[in-house]
């Protein structure tokens, strides 16, 4: 059957109605279904196929999909053929499109990067599953009331979503000491591009062993088997919203050892019906990638089932575990890093904690025969007194450990990891971050993809990045010409996308300056926040200072428990209201804060960027991500020395991005006779600056939260002021912002610039990512089905 005879069946289906009549809504679910329905064969071939070969699991705890109808269609090469189809009916498939509501799975960069790692797996036909929770509320939705941040529940599912396919034949018994839930698999299926290949996301929801009969069963303690129904529903129903400081909440951890329970068993299961029973050559078949230390018990989950459902020895155990897991590291943060309760363990899984006390009388011996001196093996162990830290278990579990840029590597061989590196060197390893082409390039940027295609001469680059390369030097002045015209399109574009969502003109001639991640004191929206205040000034002072027009956008969700990060948020906006309306200012500048910054609104912003603000303090920033997506739509970089944009700036030469700020290997010796005060006093802008925080020039509505935000700056009494080094970097970050505006003044010269980036940005392809981590660390081969 045709695409286009599948569409209006399944929409009548879902409707009802006629295509004309329906809802756009409804077009939605009907053009979805038949997409699954078009790759149902395939799929379960796709399945059948890696069964019996040598798999990778990937466990993540996030998993941040965004929308799935376009990327499903794109790959499909179904585009054209959709929209002709529902045009015959007088629907437009672009609000079709922006019906569908994002699986916003995830936090931010390390859930993002799960979802990109799923599609190269599949666009390079490699046997990888990604595993996670089926959370019912995805990351809360952000709106702003009076510039402040509020937070709702984003039900994304409630109204049914055709692409998860709910697998009860395969659901599985997953038992905490007090509670006995079942983890019923939901499957994604996951489309390559180009290639009849289908993976699998299988995401695990909680739900009460008997749904019916336990209330009957139990009629005495009706209330008791009430609550219980709903603790076991609790367990998938919240993605935890914080992405940088560590919570010890429990049912934090009842989530983490669900989902980890339920994938092992279905692995484990599906092991034994390829290879048989014996438990041993589990680790020739299987490789499970643990992101960050989210899923690390399966570490002492995999020895349990291996032990007590499958009879194998502590000994064989180990060994099968020890080349089964390998452990990617995302950030340097001490206050990011897991460590439990020992009593939580005990309470909620004794066996696990059992094994992990035992992982840990072993470890000591262990170091203690090979010579290692006692504080060492102390401060090594997996467990420390009364609390287990989950990155040593996997440091000590894992053949593999990686960080996720050049540079963060280093650190964590160097600093964070430093013991480990020491003892087990050959275990580490780097894997550079990478993004999607087809979600991030050609999807989201049609003009300069349509641009692509024609320098190319095909569409080869969607699938082999590196080959922008062999046109780095090709681009003559028609094409540099075009390449304007393609941002300048989709600068108009974004225009109208901001005016309909936010209610706010901007100039589409103005330079877009654009920084959009989570909300982070280490990530330096301040900073970016200074310099637009100091700029302000500047301008009134002198309105007839010549710069050229300036569109500043955010977009960053904080933590709802970070109070500083919410006060960031509150004078960003607070900014915007001051400098957007000033008539004196005319347009000139403009702020804008993109409320409820998700996967799809980056989609619309990244393509209309001229500037890509990745301004970390450096050393903190593990890799970023948002910073290749950027440089893929020709955006220049301005940053510091930071996770991936040292290795952008090596790739692309540093006349075509803008470096600023002290670097990671002199941070140590400047901070030590660091002076905030001194740089408030004689920083050219600084005092005034931070002065109107403070003195009735920036409104807070009587929170103090201005006050305090000035206060970690300059006078911190217990803990050092300033600790990500603003003011520090400002002056530098100043000098060399204003050198960029100045230089977007030679539009040809800023596109060769922009050119080259989008040209150099084939090694941040996440298909270069995953070749290396199937060759180095999964070993494992393409196979296509046949
Ligand atoms: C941990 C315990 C309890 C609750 C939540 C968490 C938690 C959740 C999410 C801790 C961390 C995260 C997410 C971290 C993250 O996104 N890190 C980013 O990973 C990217 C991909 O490698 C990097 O590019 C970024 O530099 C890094 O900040």
């Amino acid at each position: 059957m045709t695409l286009t005879d599948s569409v209006v069946s399944q929409v009548r289906a879902a409707s009802g109605r006629p295509v004309a009549e329906s809802t756009p809504m409804e077009v939605w679910h009907g053009l979805s279904s038949a997409v699954i329905d078009r790759i149902a064969d395939d799929w379960s071939a796709t399945a059948k196929t890696y069964a019996a070969t040598r798999q990778e699991h990937y466990f993540s705890a996030e998993f941040l999909m965004g929308r799935a109808l376009l990327n499903n269609l794109s790959n499909l090469g179904l585009v054209d053929e959709a929209r002709e189809a529902l045009a015959a009916h007088g629907q437009d498939l672009s609000t079709v499109l922006e019906e569908e509501p994002d699986a916003a799975l995830g936090n931010g960069g390390l859930g993002r990067l799960a979802a990109c790692f799923l599609d190269s797996c599949a666009t390079l036909d490699l046997p990888v599953t990604g595993y996670g929770i089926l959370y019912r509320y995805g990351l809360f939705k952000q709106l702003f009331e009076d510039g402040f941040q509020t937070e709702h529940p984003d039900p994304w599912m409630e109204e049914g979503y055709p692409f998860v396919i709910r697998r009860e034949e395969l659901q599985r018994v997953v038992s905490y000491a007090d509670l006995t839930v079942r983890a019923v698999p939901y499957d994604m299926p996951i489309t390559g591009y180009g290639t009849r290949n289908v993976g699998t996301l299988r995401l695990w929801r909680a739900e009460p062993v008997e749904e019916f009969d336990y209330v009957a069963f139990n009629s005495q303690r009706f209330t008791d088997a009430i609550v219980d129904r709903e603790r076991t529903h609790d367990i998938s129903r919240v993605l935890y919203p914080n992405d940088t400081t560590f919570e010890g909440k429990v049912l934090r951890v009842r989530q983490q050892y669900f989902f980890c329970s339920a994938s092992l068993q279905s692995i484990v299961d599906g092991y034994i019906a390829a290879h048989g029973d014996d438990l041993k050559g589990f680790a020739r078949y299987n490789a499970i990638q643990l992101n960050d230390t989210h899923p690390v018990l399966a570490i002492p989950e995999l020895m349990r089932l291996l032990m007590d459902e499958h009879s194998l020895g502590w000994e064989e155990a180990w060994e099968v575990v020890s080349q089964t897991f390998a452990y990617t590291n995302h950030t340097v943060l001490a206050e990011a890093l897991e460590t439990w309760e020992m009593t939580i363990f005990d309470r909620l899984f004794p066996r696990i904690a059992e094994i992990v006390r035992e992982i840990d009388r072993r470890f000591r011996l262990d170091m203690a025969g090979r010579g290692l001196d006692q504080g060492l093996i102390d401060y090594m162990a997996p467990v420390a007194g009364t609390t287990v830290r989950m990155a040593w278990i996997a440091c000590y579990a894992s053949y593999s450990i990686n960080g996720v840029a050049a540079l963060h590597t280093q650190i964590i061989a160097r600093e964070t990891l430093k013991e480990w590196h020491d003892l087990w060197p050959e275990r580490f390893n780097n894997k550079t971050n990478g993004v999607t082409p087809r979600r991030w390039l050609k999807q989201c940027n049609p003009r300069l993809a349509a641009l692509l295609d024609e320098v190319v001469g095909s569409d080869e680059w969607v699938t082999d990045l590196s080959v922008l390369a062999r046109f780095a030097d090709a681009a003559d002045e028609s094409v540099l010409d075009r390449l304007t015209e393609v941002k300048r399109a989709n600068k108009a574009d974004f225009a109208a996308w901001v005016k309909e969502r936010e209610g706010v003109d901007i100039d589409p001639e103005a330079i877009f300056d654009v920084q959009i991640k989570r909300l982070h004191e280490y990530k330096r929206q301040l900073l970016n926040a200074f310099y637009i205040l100091d700029l302000y000034f500047r301008l009134k002072e002198d309105p007839s200072l010549e710069v050229p027009n300036r569109v500043f956008v955010f977009g960053a969700k904080a933590a709802p428990g970070y109070i500083r990060a919410k006060a960031i948020i509150k004078l960003i906006n607070a900014i915007a209201d001051l400098v957007n309306a000033d008539a004196d200012i005319d347009g000139r500048l403009k702020v804008v804060f993109i409320h409820n910054y998700n996967v799809s609104p980056a989609e619309h912003i990244i393509p209309a960027a001229d500037v890509s603000e990745q301004i970390s303090t450096a050393g903190k920033e593990a890799s970023g991500t948002s910073n290749m997506k950027f440089m893929m739509n020709g955006a220049l970089t301005l940053g510091t020395l930071d996770g991936a944009n040292v290795e952008i700036l090596d790739a692309v030469g540093d006349e075509c991005a803008y470096i600023f700020g002290a670097r990671e290997d002199e941070l140590g010796e400047l901070r030590r006779d660091y002076d905030p005060r001194w740089h408030y006093e004689n920083v050219p802008g600084l005092r005034r600056v931070l002065d109107a925080l403070t003195d009735g020039t920036l409104n807070d509505n009587g929170s103090g939260w201005f006050h305090d935000l000035r206060g970690s700056l300059l006078e911190h009494g217990h803990e050092a002021a300033d600790v990500y080094y603003v003011l520090g970097d400002f002056d530098d970050y100043r000098r060399v912002k204003d050198r960029m505006a100045a230089d977007y003044a030679d539009a040809r010269g800023w596109a060769r610039k922009a050119w080259a980036n989008i040209a150099a940005s084939g090694r941040f392809s996440s298909d270069r990512t995953i070749r290396d981590y199937a060759d180095e660390v999964w070993r494992l081969d393409p196979t296509p089905i046949a």
